[in-house]
């Protein structure tokens, strides 16, 4: 009934009070509660980030200086919550149930995703996850890493059933949301949207989901199996019963490594909007984007070995495992090139999301190549468990997904929230963020070069100037992603309204309202054309 509804109205005012939004069936207001769920974790892990690289800062327990963690089992479980809350409770659900719930099902011309209530209860049970791992903070904590390593997961005092029951119920929160996204591209496309006229973002979402779908319930699996190691001492894993350690890190790392791409496809995605948006552009080679993104997808579960060259695998494996690994490179390189070939002659605009896009090709193809550095057997043998892996996948982890979550934030902001944002405080949050990102990790490529191992927490004076820059840098990073939020606050204060399509952007988001009514359209678009034209 449109008589009914004031034209102002939109997802965010037409209901009111907070039960509204625990209760909310409305892909954009589940959206906005992982939104909100995921901003408070990434604080989290993103203090306990600095306190590590507050230890890092002076050598050893003598000096005073920096030394704040009381000792090696404080700094180990510091350690351990960083990788965890990080990888299961931000980035891993970061972009795909933040910006993917809101925006796929506008960008096919949907009015919500196939199954609401099971998109709601996702939420829910990625929050019981999250309060379980929480939980353990309070109980005896967890000292094992974020991969739960055998055998020491299996004697280690800490609350490791706990900590991989919660991954387990955060993972079952990870396939209901692939499943959902699935369904939704393949049934609720509008009129004239085909597969080959849905956004590259949304290409990204749905190879993400196929991942989700086929590798969570082998990490979901190998945790219960852990679980029941310790419980009932199966002998699975347990050397001393006749288990294989090892075993174990096939099975982790065959979930593991295809979750790195869980993470990095939709940040390939974002880039892919945002390179279009601010090149004025047809996206570049749109067919081989699309088919990188599934590319990526398939050849995700066969590369997990390069994680163990040195346990003992044998060398026929190895090899096969290093090649497999490389071939990563080239659907990763086919988006690089044609994310390259879109902004050539393209009428650009730096504005701050394309700053953050153009940073994520710096930082991910640094984080690719020495990715291949690190698949090449021998070379591997010199690099692994130093310092130069923890570089290389902050490369990979921050380099590129969040930066591309940062671009993809500041993109879709006015569409999100109807307030435009200081463009000012954007472009100084991003100088901040790039700037400190890079004195941060790149001096531990060198670290890692010159042997300092990774996860100790003190070190031979030789690496005290490379870890105090590191350290400098954190205090950079932080500081650009204060500004960020500040960015973002002072928008909901200032209220400068956002017009429905301030970039001139050419997706079907950007046809409704800033921000959109309930039900996304009023009239079912129908679609004629791919999802880039420009004239
Ligand atoms: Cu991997």
């Amino acid at each position: 009934m449109a008589a009914a509804h004031s034209p102002d109205e939109n997802y965010i005012n037409c209901e009111k009070g907070l039960l509204s939004w625990f209760t909310t069936l409305d892909h954009k207001r589940i959206a906005i509660l992982y939104f909100v769920s995921v901003l408070f974790f990434f604080l989290v892990g993103g203090i306990m980030a600095l306190l590590l690289r507050l230890e890092l800062f002076a050598p050893n327990v003598t000096q005073n200086v920096g030394q704040i963690l009381k000792d090696g089992d404080t700094y180990n479980q510091v350690l351990t919550y960083h990788g965890a809350i990080m990888v299961f409770m931000v980035i891993i659900p970061g972009i795909p149930a933040i910006l993917g719930n809101f925006f796929l099902p506008l960008h096919i011309g949907a009015k919500d995703v196939a199954f609401p209530r099971l998109n709601l209860a996702s939420w829910y049970v990625f929050m019981a996850g999250a309060l379980m791992a929480i939980a353990t903070f309070f109980m005896h904590k967890i000292d094992t890493g974020w991969t739960f390593y055998t055998p020491y997961s299996i004697k280690s005092g800490t609350s490791v059933v706990m900590m991989v029951l919660a991954a387990f119920v955060m993972g079952m929160s990870s396939i209901l949301t692939g499943l959902n996204f699935i369904v939704t591209v393949h049934k609720l496309r509008a009129p004239g949207m085909t597969m080959h006229r849905i956004p590259l973002f949304v290409w990204a979402i749905y190879s993400t989901a196929i991942i989700q779908i086929l590798a969570t319930p082998i990490l979901a699996i190998t945790l219960l199996l852990l679980a029941m190691e310790r419980i009932l001492h199966v002998g699975i894993f347990d050397p001393a019963m006749g288990g294989d350690p090892v075993l174990f890190q096939h099975f982790f790392w065959f979930y593991s490594h295809p979750a790195v791409y869980i993470m990095v496809l939709p940040a390939m995605g974002i880039i892919s909007e945002l390179i279009a948006a601010f090149s004025r552009k047809v996206i570049f080679g749109y067919t081989a984007i699309a088919y990188s993104s599934l590319g990526i997808a398939a050849v995700s579960f066969f590369v997990w070995g390069h994680h163990m060259y040195v346990s003992g695998q044998s060398e026929v494996a190895g090899i096969i495992f290093s090649f497999i690994t490389m071939l990563v490179g080239v659907p990763t390189a086919i988006n690089m090139f044609n994310w390259n070939a879109t902004i050539y002659k393209g009428s650009v605009s730096f504005q701050s999301p394309m700053l953050f896009a153009l940073g994520f090709m710096f930082l991910f193809v640094i984080g690719g190549v020495t990715g291949i550095m690190l698949a090449t057997l021998p070379v591997n043998v010199h690099f692994h468990d130093t310092y130069f892996v923890v570089a290389h996948f902050h490369y990979v982890m921050v380099g590129g997904v969040l930066m591309a979550l940062m671009g993809g934030l500041y993109y879709w902001f006015p569409k999100m929230f109807g307030y435009m944002y200081s463009e000012g405080l954007a472009r100084l949050s991003f100088i901040f963020i790039f700037n400190g990102f890079n004195v941060t990790f790149f001096p531990q490529f060198i670290l890692g070069n010159l042997g300092m191992p990774r996860r100790y927490f003190d070190y031979i004076p030789e690496y005290t100037a490379l870890n105090r820059i590191s350290t400098i840098g954190s205090w950079m990073i932080s500081f650009g992603f204060l500004i960020a939020l500040y960015t973002f606050l002072l928008a909901f204060k200032k209220r400068e309204k956002a017009p429905a399509n301030p970039w001139g952007a050419k997706t079907l988001e950007w046809t409704v309202p800033s921000p959109p009514t309930m039900h996304n359209f009023e009239v079912e678009p129908i679609i004629t054309a791919g999802p880039y034209e420009y004239r």
